[in-house]
């Protein structure tokens, strides 16, 4: 899963078709690349992000996503925590909802993803990008997203969403301390109880920066890590900034797992 941020840069502030363009032709880079899915988002959830207005995020992600819909074949996801913009998304041709808020901001998600039948992200978080990283807590981070994921996949079915609408994601960096995190990642095999595909997002996060000391651009050894230790585990979807590099990896790892005897850890 190709990541296509729509944020403003400093380059094209105040020229909507400029940054509307890098993204599609972004967009088309990351295809050739082989990116399997692309995630569209117009708003950062990285921690300490401000939340950004519909009206905004609409602006933002829908021409992109009209735009590309057109012309690739690839599914398009976008990645967003309100059901305005993700209705509007599927209109414009996405057919996945990658929701961080697991339909927690508000109850509208679950129902627009039980009418749409459109794919849905369910991802754990605690508390909100904002303030998540001030003093993460958990009793036993695997049983209490375990528990999560529980709960929300029986409110969703509640709400009319098939099972097979969902993919679960344990929303690495999420209000989560390094040691969270890493305890996430070396045991993530555990969600696979739950029988549906598990999705990851590593690609530049800072437990790798705490790791390392590598600043945000310098984290591609680091993601590509902890990407195929992840599909070891069982994960079948990785999120990632640099698609080629991750896809090389990948496809090693795969090859290696292909071979892996019964009975041998
Ligand atoms: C993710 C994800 C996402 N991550 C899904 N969607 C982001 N399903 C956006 C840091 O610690 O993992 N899964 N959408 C990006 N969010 C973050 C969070 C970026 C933490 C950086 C960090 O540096």
């Amino acid at each position: 899963m190709g990541i296509l941020n729509v944020t403003p840069d400093s380059f094209s502030e105040g020229n909507r078709f400029a940054s509307a363009d890098a993204a599609i032709n972004r967009g088309r880079e990351m295809i050739r690349q082989g990116a399997d899915i692309l995630d569209v988002g117009g708003e950062s959830t990285r921690p300490g992000a401000d939340p950004v207005p519909e009206e905004e995020e609409l602006r933002r992600v829908i021409p992109v996503i009209r735009a590309l819909s057109k012309e690739v074949r690839v599914p398009l996801s976008i990645d967003t925590t309100k059901p305005g913009v993700a209705r509007a998304a599927l209109e414009a041709g996405a057919c996945i909802i990658n929701d961080v808020a697991a339909a927690m901001a508000d109850p509208a998600m679950a129902r627009l993803v039980a009418e749409s039948r459109a794919g849905y992200v369910v991802m754990h978080m605690q508390g909100t990008p904002r303030t998540m990283q001030v003093e993460p807590r958990y009793d036993d981070v695997l049983a209490d997203i375990a528990a999560f994921f529980r709960l929300t996949l029986a409110r969703l079915e509640a709400a009319g969403v098939a099972e097979e609408q969902t993919v679960l994601d344990p929303g690495i960096g999420f209000g989560k301390a390094l040691e969270h995190n890493l305890e996430l990642l070396a045991n993530i095999a555990a969600f696979r109880e739950f029988g549906r595909p598990l999705l990851v997002g590593v690609s530049r996060k800072s437990f790798i920066g705490r790791l390392t000391g590598a600043a945000t651009e310098a984290r591609l050894p680091g993601s590509i890590a902890s990407a195929c230790l992840a599909v070891g585990g069982g994960v079948s979807i990785v999120r990632a900034h640099d698609v080629t590099e991750t896809i090389q990896a990948l496809r090693v790892s795969e090859a290696i797992l292909d071979r892996k005897r019964p009975c041998t850890s």
